[in-house]
């Protein structure tokens, strides 16, 4: 397997934790390094069942290499942006739930990689922004697609209009990030969420994973004969049901007990 030295993979028993190091250069994300998160999230080794993306140094990441842009042709430019779709796809139509922790930068493709996986966590000095509207450019990782139905598009159009910087406890109220934790305590509440998420029924994970983000980009007819569906087949499975009579029997948690 192809993986740079500019990401560290590590298991800790079910859970994939995924480090951009690349710190000398705020984890900016070269060619090298968006194809590396392809192979690390089109490869994940069997018994994983959650992943955690985080950041070395003082950013989650600055986005986009800069320095590999310049002199690139047209057709170029339209592989290199499809190189990118192709990326994020992995993280987020892949087998396992992607939480990713950010803090400092997480502007351009840095956020773009961010809002591909399934639920964010910030640490108290995370700032966004969306720098391609001041660099002359546009944004090519797929933010146009997933970072509205974040934070809507007012907002996405206004980050990219203006060059505005959107601050970790905006970054929350906008709906990107669904955990604001205090500064080096992301990781920990990262693990913490993907160790939670272990342990939903495989069909569950499944369906949030693959099936919700359809529903949502299909009609309301399509939308609701796909939910009808998808709970039924989540219903019938043994895990289900076993889940169910635990706590018709009174074995299992109640709502808020932890
Ligand atoms: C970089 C990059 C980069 C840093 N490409 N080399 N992204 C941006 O427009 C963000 C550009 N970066 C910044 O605004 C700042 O670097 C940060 C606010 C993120 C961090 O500031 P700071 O003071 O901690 O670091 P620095 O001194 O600016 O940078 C340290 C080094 O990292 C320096 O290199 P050095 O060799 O002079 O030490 C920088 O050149 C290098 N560096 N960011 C290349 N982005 C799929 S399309 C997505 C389109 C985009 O993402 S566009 C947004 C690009």
């Amino acid at each position: 397997m192809n993986i740079p030295e500019s990401l560290i993979v590590e298991q800790q028993d079910e859970i994939l934790l995924v480090k951009i190091n690349r710190p000398k250069k705020r984890n900016a994300i070269n060619d090298e390094l968006i194809l590396g998160l392809e192979t690390v999230f089109s490869t994940i080794p069997k018994g994983v069942k959650c992943a955690v993306l985080y950041g070395e140094g003082q950013h989650f990441s600055a986005g986009l290499d800069l320095s590999e842009l310049r002199e690139r042709d047209i057709v170029e430019g339209l592989q290199h942006s499809r190189m990118w779709h192709r990326a994020l796809e992995k993280i987020q139509f892949g087998t396992v739930p992607v939480v990713a922790v950010i803090h400092g930068a997480c502007v351009g493709g840095g956020l773009e990689i961010a809002s591909a996986c399934h639920i964010r966590v910030a640490e108290q000095s995370t700032f966004y922004a969306l720098p391609e509207g001041q660099r002359g450019i546009f944004v090519g990782g797929g933010a146009s697609v997933r970072l509205p139905k974040l934070i809507g598009v007012a907002r996405m159009a206004d980050m990219m209009f203006t060059g505005r910087v959107i601050s970790a406890e905006e970054g929350i109220l906008m709906g990107f990030s669904q955990y604001l934790v205090s500064e080096n305590k992301g990781l920990e509440k990262g693990i913490e969420l993907a160790k939670k998420i272990s342990l939903n029924a495989e069909m569950t994970n499944y369906a949030l994973m693959h099936v919700l983000p359809r529903i949502v980009d299909s009609g309301a007819s399509e939308g609701l004969m796909m939910e009808s569906l998808i709970s039924t087949i989540a219903a019938s499975s043994p895990e289900a049901k076993k889940r169910l009579g635990d706590f018709l029997e009174g074995r299992a948690k109640k709502v808020g007990e932890s």
